[in-house]
């Protein structure tokens, strides 16, 4: 299979992003670990040749440039016509270039089955350059304390060995909807746009697994990828999460080397990733060369609390909640998104206006959808598609019509088949701003 994007332009792009990383290099010392958000991040962004391009860019000096956060791109930069480029990707909103971080507007998640130039990105180091990304050489170790007999697979083993399958997978990254606490959460701040549910294709892990023997004592897995820390220290892990083994053994929990039939993307993973549906999408690892089966809750980058955890008790918006009393998160939360019309719009009076979108409930099912026109007095029931398979997002559709001309706002709200439902109001604050599982609304003037 040949790599989808034009291979000379995506070779030339990830060229460029490394040049243009070595040529504004993180040093050691510059990167702090951030107490609040458990994240690595970057003291005084804007050095020599990037802060001249920076000045350049937004025509005036920047008397604050030393205070400005890791990767922020200033607001002059962000509502010009040239951000960051995406090689593969179209109309994603770039919240960083380093790492690179871009969602998607809920307009363009119409599609049923994602686009790949939809899928958002979330990168937690440097990706690695696509020329040492060869699909013919890639291999797979699996290893770990708890793995009877440690092998390593090259990518047509793989295939040749384990029978194929073929999922739509939702993946959201946990700190989705981060944007809208209060008191802010630090960390990437996403609005509705870090989900996706494309097909993927590829091998079942627990096949995998199973070929290398699992000890009785196995409770973990964790991945391992071929990205590169911000520091560029290669002794250190981007990321290395996991999942325990129930979820590991699962029919749907993929490795994977295709997204929608194709190669998949650079930026998504290219040439191998871990797909565990209905999870934070971070235990999806990209670039993926290594699988360890764990005695323990697997201790790579980004496992441990705070990091992907949650309270495990209701606090107060603010609190400072200890590590201990942190709990990893599993599967996700009910969600909904109206994915038409885009906001904004106006609509003639004299016709119904036929709105839509997607419901998804991590691990679960979605078994209700409703839609209010009226700031959630009143709900009426769409019409909700069952999933294509488990852990694939649902569509619903509903067609509305209005009492009369005016300010309209469309709520839509999903309920999970064990009856929670997502909230109007933004819930369960938590330090690190996970898991806002809050109503999507959209506003319609109707004319
Ligand atoms: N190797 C690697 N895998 C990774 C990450 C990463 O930075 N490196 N980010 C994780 C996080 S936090 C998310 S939300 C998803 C994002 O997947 P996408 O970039 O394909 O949308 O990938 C996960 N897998
Ligand atoms: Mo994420």
């Amino acid at each position: 299979m040949e790599h989808k994007n034009d291979k000379k332009t995506l070779d030339q792009y990830s060229k460029g992003l490394h040049e243009l990383y070595a040529e504004n290099p993180i040093k050691a010392d510059e990167i702090v670990w951030n107490r609040e958000t458990d994240q690595d991040t970057r003291r005084g962004f804007l050095k020599r040749s990037g802060l001249l391009a920076m000045v350049t860019a937004v025509g005036a000096s920047i008397p604050f440039a030393k205070n400005m956060p890791a990767g922020l791109i200033p607001a002059a930069y962000a509502q010009s016509d040239e951000p960051f480029i995406l090689e593969g990707k179209e109309g994603l909103k770039v919240l960083n270039d380093r790492p690179i971080n871009a969602e998607t507007p809920p307009h363009l998640l119409d599609d049923e089955v994602t686009p790949a130039k939809h899928m958002f990105v979330r990168n937690n180091g440097l990706p690695p350059e696509l020329k040492d990304l060869d699909s013919e050489t890639w291999t797979l170790e699996i290893a770990g304390e708890s793995c009877v007999t440690p092998t390593t697979f090259t990518l047509a083993e793989l295939k040749s060995r384990f029978k194929h399958y073929t999922y739509q997978l939702t993946l959201e990254c946990g700190g989705n909807g981060r944007s809208e606490f209060t008191p802010a959460a630090s960390g990437n701040q996403w609005s509705t746009g870090a989900v996706a549910c494309p097909t993927f294709t590829g091998v079942r892990l627990r096949d995998v697994l199973e070929a290398c023997g699992i000890k009785d004592d196995a409770v973990y897995i964790g991945y391992y990828a071929a990205d590169v820390h911000l520091s560029r220290d290669p002794s250190k892990q981007a990321i290395s999460r996991g999942v325990p083994m129930s979820k590991a053994l699962e029919d749907e929990t993929l490795i994977a080397w295709a997204m929608n039939d194709e190669d998949i993307p650079y930026l998504n993973g290219y040439p191998l990733r871990l797909v565990c549906g209905g999870w934070p999408a971070s235990t999806s690892g990209k670039w993926l060369n290594k699988i360890v089966i764990r005695n323990k809750i697997h201790d790579g980058n980004k496992m441990a609390p705070p990091a992907y955890s949650v309270p495990k008790y209701p606090v107060a918006p603010g609190t400072k909640v200890p590590n201990e009393d942190m709990e990893i998160i599993g599967s996700m939360p009910v969600k909904s998104l109206i994915t038409f019309p885009k906001t904004g719009i106006s609509h003639q009076f004299s016709k119904p206006l036929t709105v839509r979108g997607h419901a998804w409930a991590g691990d679960l099912e979605v078994s209700e959808m409703y839609v209010s026109i009226d700031f959630g007095v009143t709900w009426q029931k769409a019409q909700l598609r069952a999933p294509v398979n488990r852990l694939a997002w649902q569509h619903w559709t509903s067609e509305l019509t209005f009492p009369e001309k005016g300010y309209y706002e469309v709520w839509a709200r999903a309920v999970d088949n064990e009856g929670k439902s997502q909230p109007m109001v933004v819930a369960g604050w938590n330090p690190k701003g996970y898991l806002n599982n809050a109503c999507h609304r959209i506003a319609v003037q109707i004319v």
